[in-house]
């Protein structure tokens, strides 16, 4: 393992102005999304859709320093025979993949679930860093409800994401690690900073314990946030702070950097709260965004599956990656929020 490089395309990934665009929805998310504009989901049309994304000169040269790609995208061509992989690297970002194969029930935690890929996944690696993969994510889910987590899907869920990070390491890729707290229920901002806090705090204690050198890996956490159907939604200043004070308290300062989800919330929602939370500063590690939902749902709609409308997809990106590009430096202002053409 080569930690000065790791540590370099780790750094690069969290740059100041730049984040990560998550474009790995597997099948079945991205079928769910392309419902929603009614376009259907082929393998021609996600692989135009991406395109469509990757081609986005301004978004990708400026605000864009690596895109999560799904393995199908990864093995994918652009309509001119030109590798999608390719065109990421044409633009200055980076390539990465999602290596996780999904959620699967947890055995004796009803309603809980650990994640599954390690099978295989050192000679997976390979063939991604051969195809040009220089960092990888593998996601964990953890849900808040009546009784749950439980201390065993908090530790399973911990003891996979080390695994997987350690296997990366060794293959050369540096391993996004994301332990995401769901904001589905019902449960306040509190109940999310203290549950985040344990899983956080567990995922470093295997990352310890299995040897992954902290200094090349990225931090991918929710943030501590109310649950889309508590009562009480708390301030963006609120998210902000307790944000903060949460990864203060359980993300070492040898971490370069944390690119948050955005696990649901709207579009200005998520920007709005990375960008108070540079009001903070100084901060320890780089600060950003990968954000899926939050960065694709505008362009989404904007293309809604027609070639003439590629145009202003690409707009509608290119303006919601500035705003977050703006927002990883505390420069984002809701005035700048007028609608894409
Ligand atoms: C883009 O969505 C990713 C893939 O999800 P599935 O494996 O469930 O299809 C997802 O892991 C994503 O990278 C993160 O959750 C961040 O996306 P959001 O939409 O929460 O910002």
């Amino acid at each position: 393992m080569d930690l000065t490089e790791l540590n370099g395309i780790a750094t690069a990934m969290v740059a100041s102005g730049k984040g990560i665009l998550a474009a790995d929805e597997s099948s079945g998310t991205i079928k769910k999304r392309f419902d929603a504009i009614g376009v259907e989901s082929t393998e021609e049309n996600r692989r135009d859709y991406r395109e469509m994304l990757f081609r986005s000169k301004e978004a990708m040269s400026q605000y864009i320093s690596g895109v999560i790609l799904y393995d199908e995208t990864i093995w994918q061509d652009a309509k001119d025979g030109t590798p999608l992989v390719r065109l990421i690297e044409q633009s200055g970002a980076i390539p990465g993949i999602k290596v996780d194969e999904g959620t699967q029930a947890l055995p004796m935690c009803p309603g809980e679930t650990v994640t599954a890929g390690l099978d295989k996944l050192a000679e997976r690696l390979k063939k991604y860093y051969e195809r040009g993969a220089r960092f990888a994510k593998w996601r964990a889910v953890i849900d808040i409800g009546s009784g749950i987590p439980s201390m065993t899907a908090i530790s399973v869920n911990a003891h996979a994401l080390a695994r997987y990070a350690a296997l990366c390491q060794a293959a050369q890729i540096v391993p996004i690690v994301e332990p995401e707290v769901l904001m589905d229920g019902d449960h306040d901002i509190d109940r999310c900073y203290e549950v985040t806090q344990r899983v956080l705090n567990k995922t470093f204690q295997e990352l310890r314990v299995q040897r992954v050198a902290l200094e090349g890996m990225v931090l991918k956490p929710n943030m501590a946030i109310s649950g889309k159907k508590c009562a009480r939604q708390a301030s963006v200043e609120e998210v902000a702070e307790k944000t903060i004070r949460l990864l203060k308290a359980c993300v070492p300062a040898a971490v370069p950097g944390i690119a948050f989800l955005s696990g649901g919330q709207s579009d200005e929602e998520a920007t709005a709260h990375l960008n108070a939370m540079h009001k903070l500063g100084p901060l320890p590690w780089g600060l950003t965004f990968s954000y899926g939902r939050a960065l694709q749902a505008a362009p989404q709609k904007a293309w809604s599956g027609k070639a003439e409308n590629v145009a202003a997809g690409q707009r509608a990106f290119s303006h919601r990656a500035r705003m977050n590009g703006l927002a990883s430096k505390g420069e984002w202002q809701s005035s700048l929020e007028k609608k894409a053409a």
